[in-house]
């Protein structure tokens, strides 16, 4: 007679008092963190530049997991750095996988280990099944596969980690880059002044719609214990989940390396990346309201990747986050409407900023 298949469950973390998303009034509490697990399954020691966004979300990700956890991770820089020959950060089982099968792969982990359970060749519980793709993968070349094993509703939490372009082989242009990012195939000139003059890509919200069953939800490295939480509730969920996360590129987007928390935060403060959860009993979309609202100059104006960004391009990516700002339900202020005007602008580079609060070394 075929077992039973027993899923483990993961208590969530606090996330009021000093743990919550705090504003410029309070101190921004950037380091604070509630009780966590001790264990590390995403050890130090890997080779990832240094401030680099995804190797933040990789060892949240699997802080929270722990270590009854397996784990995949197709082709990109958390792949390549991190797995130098004969020697991995890992301590839980872990695959690398082509840059496309992402999805299938781990969808066939999933369906062996409910197998292998169920005719009593595994003693269980049904591990933590985790694939974590880069955008390049998750929204691009992997997308069909990842989209697949949604559908079929298989037992994992697929994550992409979004660091906005194809780092891994020198920084060239995604479907999730920004308009006017600049990457080594989007430069900037007198043909095109903006570099990249497309969108980018609704990878979040393309999968919530689009496989209505599923736990999906969106976060950033600027907040850690949000990033956990949500990936406790996509394991938890009975079913396929999905989670968005952005993970800036201290390479890519060339800012100071202490910055990439803080950029996390103002990505979301500046209107250009909302998070939230999409809860597939209720079908409805819980969005998150930060507690400050800013111009996106003050997150634009950090990275050397978009400093040749002229009033114009800047009015259109401020009219980009009023839209945000009103989908999500909140009011847009008068300063963030006048920034909708060319005129209220200069060249990026020419701009002045508000600088974080808590300054890391060498802000
Ligand atoms: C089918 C295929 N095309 C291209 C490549 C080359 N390639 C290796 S890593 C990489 C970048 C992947 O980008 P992303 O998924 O965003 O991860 P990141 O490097 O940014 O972490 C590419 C294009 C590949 N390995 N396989
Ligand atoms: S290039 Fe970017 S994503 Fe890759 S290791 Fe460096 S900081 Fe991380
Ligand atoms: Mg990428």
């Amino acid at each position: 007679m075929a077992k039973e298949v027993i899923r483990q469950y993961l208590p969530l973390l606090e996330e009021e008092g000093r743990g919550a998303a705090t504003g410029d009034d309070t101190g921004r509490d950037r380091h604070y963190l509630p009780e966590l697990p001790d264990e590390d399954p995403y050890q130090a020691g890997h080779r990832t530049c240094a401030g680099c966004g995804p190797a933040i979300e990789y060892r949240w990700v699997l802080k929270a997991a722990g270590p009854d956890t397996v784990v995949a991770g197709p082709t990109g820089c958390m792949y390549v750095a991190n797995s130098t020959y004969l020697c991995t950060p890992y301590t839980v089982p872990w695959a690398h996988t082509p840059i496309a099968s992402g999805g299938s792969f781990t969808a066939g982990v999933a369906a062996g280990y409910e197998a292998l359970i169920r005719k009593g060749r595994h003693p269980g519980p049904y591990p933590n099944i985790i694939v974590m793709a880069g955008d390049g993968s998750a929204a691009d070349i992997g997308l069909g596969s990842i989209s697949g094993a949604l559908y079929r509703n298989h037992d994992a939490l697929f994550i992409c980690y979004d660091n906005e372009c194809y780092a891994n082989t020198g920084i060239q242009v995604s479907p999730t880059t920004p308009y006017a990012g600049m990457t080594t195939f989007t430069p900037f000139g007198k043909a095109i002044p903006e570099g990249k003059s497309l969108p980018p890509k609704n990878l979040a919200k393309m999968m919530a719609e689009g496989h209505p069953h599923c736990y999906v939800a969106t976060t950033t490295v600027g907040y850690p214990v949000d990033l956990m939480n949500k990936t406790r509730k996509g394991l938890n969920h009975r079913g396929a989940a999905f989670m968005h996360c952005f993970t800036p590129c201290q390479k890519g987007w060339v800012y100071q390396t202490s910055m990439t928390v803080e950029i996390g935060r103002r990505v979301v403060e500046a209107g250009l990346f909302p998070v939230w959860e999409y809860d597939p009993a209720e079908r409805t979309y819980h969005y998150f309201h930060p507690p400050v609202q800013r111009p996106v100059t003050d997150y634009l104006a950090m990275q050397g990747r978009f400093g040749h960004m002229l009033p114009e391009h800047i009015a259109s990516i401020q009219i980009q986050a009023n839209r945000n700002w009103q989908d999500i339900g909140m009011d847009v202020p008068a300063e963030l409407r006048e920034g909708e005007d060319p005129a209220a602008h200069l060249r990026l580079r020419e701009e002045t900023y508000s600088m974080p609060l808590n300054r890391g070394v060498g802000a």
